[in-house]
């Protein structure tokens, strides 16, 4: 233990402990931009500076650890003097059009400058003399430069937890930019679309595209009936954003929200969660009976596609692999397709006046939507899809007290679903999801209701990994008997490259796996509220199993709609029509 004191309190504190973190357990907040618990120190931004007794230099309190009999003060006259320049240089070289801001209200360096009562700048504006672009190639994400306070967020998050580096420091002093591979547009470069940079922006540097004008404008037109679904980390999320702590389950209130925002059906992704899981696990078995069966050369392990940051992840950096990859599209597609077509038909609504549209905790989707392959309902399956965050705007512009609604159900025929799909929206839950299938599907029997939970796949360990032996099968599953499925979990693209790559080499060997693209898995996601830290999605997951154990229905294959949509429309499981609609290729 170290001793010191902070603000004249006495604190003992494990050794390696930094100043600020000390400092926070005493209840003080040192304000940081560059900083982000996510990630390794940079220490650059120097907002966080503190006082330390015997030292002529103020200390980043980021990256100092404390030491024996250290005193510190966090707001003495010469910190906050310190303090409010840099705010003040950091000004100097940014475009204040708060007003105009998409982050306005929600930008850290505004919060600074209010805090430290900025008013007349006293530092040239350098902004005018800069060259700088805002790019919005990417259907995702903006980049503007003119927000930027090169903090440096974005690179480390880039590099360190999703092991792309689509984001890098150019040039030196006063020239310094983030920049994407020489200067291109997102677009063009190794980007996956996550959103993870953007989760970590503390100003509008970086920021989603947003859709909320267009989807206003479907609202309000009369001519168009506007379905929305939400995904399955919505509800355990977009309390954050209205008044509740993190961890709240708002399930019967998010719906009830777009029912005032003016939706003409709410309905839920979880609903083609549960009919992914239906199609996927038909897709692994017919895989594993070409590859024992009829000895055929099967790509496996069979890899989880609903994830479009994996999925553009793949394409770019293991372009050999995508055969891998589940042909199944993700729930966001498939519900898009089924909208269009299923949805319309029974509702005698015409598809081309049906305006669909996703909420999503993830910016990756936007790009999802308006890729080439989703179109198999004759239209574009999703028109819009709008984060966590963009949802919580339209719900303050309706003028609604979230926190005072009342809990509705979804609208019937594509909103009911199952605990299975809940838990897609943790790292692990389409792995647990699928389990849950497979083994009734394999075996016949019904799994127990209190061996439901298969807690190897959950939790927050980079790369989980399993193993379920297969005994007592169906004659058709014969050759599965006694067959040890092995399957494996990722969740970040830095821990998902170490698996791919391990596969490739050979040296891991499994029949399923799972990748989520951001940490936690959508729980995660770029799209969610900000801020996201390790503690937050512990809780988001909470609520996540939470719902799931609530749920009287807890397997992807009883969800009462699935079995109708297969009766009704497509027959069965990985028939004709449900390949036309709801699986594609992805080709290098
Ligand atoms: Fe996800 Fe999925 S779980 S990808 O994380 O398969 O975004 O929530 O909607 O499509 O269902 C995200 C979440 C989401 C899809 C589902």
């Amino acid at each position: 233990k170290v001793n010191l004191k902070i603000n004249n309190i006495p604190i003992s504190v494990r050794e390696g402990t930094t100043i600020l973190e000390a400092a926070k357990m005493l209840n003080f907040n040192i304000p940081t931009l560059c900083h982000h618990p996510d990630l390794s120190i940079a220490g650059n931004c120097r907002v966080c500076v503190v006082e330390v007794k015997g030292s002529k230099l103020l200390a980043a309190s980021c990256a100092t650890p404390v030491a024996e009999g250290m005193e510190v003060l966090t707001n003495s006259e010469k910190v906050r003097t310190a303090r409010k320049h840099v705010i003040e240089l950091l000004l100097s070289e940014h475009n204040s059009d708060c007003t105009r801001c998409f982050k306005n209200g929600s930008c850290e360096l505004q919060e600074l400058a209010a805090e430290y009562r900025i008013g007349e700048y006293t530092f040239m504006n350098l902004l005018k003399f800069k060259n700088f672009r805002v790019d919005r190639s990417s259907p995702s994400i903006m980049k503007d430069d003119t927000k930027c306070i090169r903090c440096q967020r974005c690179v480390r998050t880039c590099d360190e937890l999703q092991g792309i580096g689509a984001l890098t420091v150019a040039y030196k002093g006063d020239k310094q930019q983030i920049s994407t591979f020489m200067g291109k547009p997102i677009s063009e470069v190794v980007c996956t679309n996550c959103g993870q940079c953007v989760n970590r922006c503390p100003t509008a540097a970086l920021v989603e595209q947003t859709y909320i004008e267009e989807v206003w404008k479907a609202i309000n037109n009369p001519e168009k009936f506007v379905v929305v679904q939400t995904a399955p980390a919505i509800r355990a999320a977009l309390g954050e954003e209205l008044g509740f702590p993190p961890g709240m389950r708002v399930t019967g209130k998010l719906v009830s929200a777009l029912k005032l925002v003016g939706f003409d059906s709410v309905l839920d992704t979880d609903f083609t969660a549960d009919l992914t899981i239906v199609e996927e696990t038909a897709e692994l078995l017919g895989r594993l009976k070409r590859a024992l069966v009829d000895n055929e050369t099967v790509a496996l392990p069979m890899m989880t596609s609903c994830s479009p940051g994996w999925i553009k992840f793949q394409e770019h950096l293991f372009p050999d692999m995508l055969d891998n990859l589940s042909t199944c599209k993700s729930p966001q597609q498939m519900f898009g397709a089924l909208s269009k077509t299923y949805y319309a038909r029974k509702k005698g609504i015409d598809p081309s006046n049906m305006v669909s549209v996703s909420i999503m905790p993830c910016t990756a989707k936007k790009f999802e939507a308006k890729r080439p392959e989703m179109r198999d309902s004759g239209y574009q399956d999703v028109d819009y899809v709008l984060t966590t965050r963009e949802l919580a705007m339209m719900i303050r512009q309706t003028g609604i007290d979230f926190m005072k609604l009342s809990d509705e159900h979804y609208d019937s025929l594509m909103g009911a679903s199952t605990g299975a799909a809940v838990i897609f929206g943790a790292t692990g839950g389409v792995m647990e999801a699928a389990l849950r299938t497979a083994w009734e599907i394999v075996t016949g029997t019904e799994v127990p209701f209190e061996k439901l939970n298969i807690t190897p796949v959950r939790g927050f360990g980079g790369i989980k990994s399993a193993s379920l032996t297969l005994t007592n099968v169906k004659p058709e599953y014969s050759f599965l008997e006694g067959v040890e499925l092995k399957v494996a979990v990722a969740h970040g693209l830095a821990n998902a490259k170490k698996l791919v790559e391990g596969i490739r080499r050979g040296d891991l060997q499994f029949h399923f796996v799972e990748v989520m693209a951001c940490p936690g898995g959508c729980i995660g996601g770029g799209g969610q509220p900000i801020p996201t830290s390790s503690e937050i999605r512990s809780k988001r997951v909470a609520a996540i199993y939470a719902e799931d154990m609530g749920l009287a229905i807890r397997k992807s294959h009883d969800n009462p709609e699935v079995k109708l949509l297969y009766k009704l429309f497509l027959g069965e499981p990985n028939s004709h029509k449900a390949h036309d609609l709801l699986h594609t290729h992805y080709k290098p």
